[in-house]
């Protein structure tokens, strides 16, 4: 594959921010990943039990079914989803927009006592996040699909305050190189979502595949769907299978953000329609793992009509306010013409309502903000499209990179630029190569599939790691140390074993 230069990559541990909130590692019979902003723990637990309801305020009647759908099958218990204040035998999900301003739109407060469980938040996101806390109070094996005994379901009481570091707390899923159907996409989805992410990039097309239905130009997924690296069958996403994972997300508090990636990574669309090259032919279609050697033919008379056709049923398919255009390793477009075509995307995108993102590359066109800009490997690409007004997402390849190998003896994934250690994946920051502060929105872990085929693949390549990143998203900058994070990791392993997660069982880890 390539060899990029390593010699652009920022000194990743130089960045700084001022201190916001110490976070204290939990007491000892907590693990909790991430680390909320505070916690406290004093003598006692709270029960669940035959009598305990999830007693929610209108409005919150969704987030406490998905907490009902996750402790039901283990603990064998009702729990009934009721509109209710909540009593003491109770989990009462509260909102309370006036008085919890101050914790943003995904905090949450959690209390755990003699009144019985409380989460209360300003709005439904925060409830959320705050239950996908209490999940990780509970003993670990609530998380097993089947009926669990001999287990007391307890929660120590607690008194929690949290409330997210970063606005963008991402993971990408590439589905171009392999697809995955929508029941893993939403497995992935409910892995990170547990681990507080709320962005899923769904890198959908690629040279060696297409996987979305576009109705104006069907063969895009009928045809350039039909493959994927190696001699696989491929697939696609119908609109209606792009509606299920919408929603199916939505209901996470997770937003899917779709990438068409142009003007390079083309060849899929370029094998399904002739009129996209200049020969009138189709191109051949293309299953290898090389990058950086396709593109549009910007000049062709179709060419303009099918990229505005693409975008607004992209656009209208996914509700989210983001429309991600790729922009990355175009090297077969000339400069010149790569600058003037994302420029004028850039309108484009924003009349169809949306945001646009784009891999650190797309600095180099005259983009006005708002917009969004990737950085995965150059200092000098991410300050220029920072000076343009870009808000940075944080992928730095050799930390944040899914696909990396952990070390030699990892079966799949890339080494191109080393190897990526539970470790070195814990130490890193989002501040980095240059930015300040203010220019990052957040972090985003990719994963890309050149040698990713299965479920499988995909877990054992993002798990632990991405917990990690989930935490360096969530939790305030402080506070961090390997060794408490070792044995917190190990004992969320346990967590893991019961969401039967095929993660990594690093040696850097004493996994019980
Ligand atoms: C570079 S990172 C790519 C992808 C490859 C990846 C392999 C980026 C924006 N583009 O096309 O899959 O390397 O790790």
């Amino acid at each position: 594959m390539r060899a990029p230069l390593l010699a652009s990559l920022p000194l990743l541990f130089a960045a700084c921010r001022a201190p916001d909130e110490v976070a204290p590692t939990p007491p000892a019979e907590l693990a909790l990943v991430p680390l909320p902003v505070s916690v406290t723990t004093r003598p006692g637990a709270f029960a669940l039990g035959a009598a305990t309801r999830i007693a929610v305020a209108p409005g919150a009647e969704g987030v406490g079914e998905r907490l009902a759908e996750v402790l039901r099958p283990s603990t064998g218990l009702a729990l009934p989803v009721v509109t209710a204040a909540g009593a003491a035998t109770d989990v009462a999900l509260r909102l309370d927009a006036a008085e919890l301003a101050a914790l943003g739109p995904e905090g949450y407060l959690l209390e755990v006592g003699e009144a019985g469980v409380a989460v209360t938040a300003p709005t439904p996101a925060g409830l959320f996040y705050g239950c996908q806390t209490l999940r990780q109070m509970l003993p670990a094996e609530v998380e097993r699909r089947a009926l669990v005994s001999g287990v007391a379901w307890t929660v120590p009481y607690a008194s929690l305050r949290d409330t997210p570091r970063f606005a963008w707390r991402g993971a990408m899923l590439d589905v171009a190189r392999h697809f995955f159907g929508v029941a893993n996409v939403e497995r992935f989805v409910d892995l990170a979502s547990y681990h507080k992410l709320n962005r899923l990039h769904l890198h959908l097309t690629d040279d060696q595949g297409w996987r979305v239905q576009i109705d104006a130009w069907p063969a895009l997924a009928t045809v350039g769907g039909a493959t994927e690296v190696g001699d696989g069958p491929g697939g696609y996403y119908t609109k209606a299978d792009v509606a299920e994972l919408v929603a199916y997300a939505e209901a996470r508090f997770v937003t899917l953000v779709p990438e068409i990636d142009l003007p390079g990574h083309v060849n899929a669309a370029l094998s399904a329609y002739g009129e996209l090259n200049p020969d009138g032919q189709p191109a051949a279609p293309y299953t290898g793992t090389d990058v950086g050697w396709s593109s549009l033919w910007l000049d062709g008379p179709a060419t303009a009509g099918f990229v505005a056709d693409v975008l607004a049923e992209v656009a209208a398919a996914f509700p989210g306010p983001f429309l991600h255009i790729g922009g990355d390793e175009a090297e077969a477009t000339p400069a010149a013409a790569y600058a003037a075509f994302v420029a004028s995307l850039g309108p484009e995108v924003a009349a169809l309502g949306k945001t646009l993102v784009g891999w650190e590359e797309v600095g180099a066109a005259e983009l006005a903000p708002p917009f969004l800009a990737q950085f995965w490997l150059s200092d000098a690409k991410i300050a220029a499209a920072r000076d343009r007004g870009a808000g940075v997402i944080a992928s730095p390849a050799p930390y944040a990179y899914l696909d990396m190998k952990y070390d030699a003896a990892t079966p799949i994934g890339q080494s191109y630029l080393g190897f990526t250690s539970v470790q070195k994946a814990y130490e890193w920051d989002p501040v980095l190569g240059g930015l300040g502060a203010e220019d990052v929105v957040g972090l985003e872990a990719p994963l890309w599939t050149e040698t990713v085929a299965s479920l499988a693949d995909v877990e054992l390549l993002a798990y632990p790691r991405l917990a990690r990143h989930g935490e360096i998203a969530w939790s305030p900058r402080e506070g961090r140390d390997w060794e408490t994070y070792r044995v917190r990791l190990a004992r969320h392993g346990a967590r893991l074993d019961a969401l039967e997660v095929g993660y990594h069982r690093s040696a850097e880890i004493d996994w019980p």
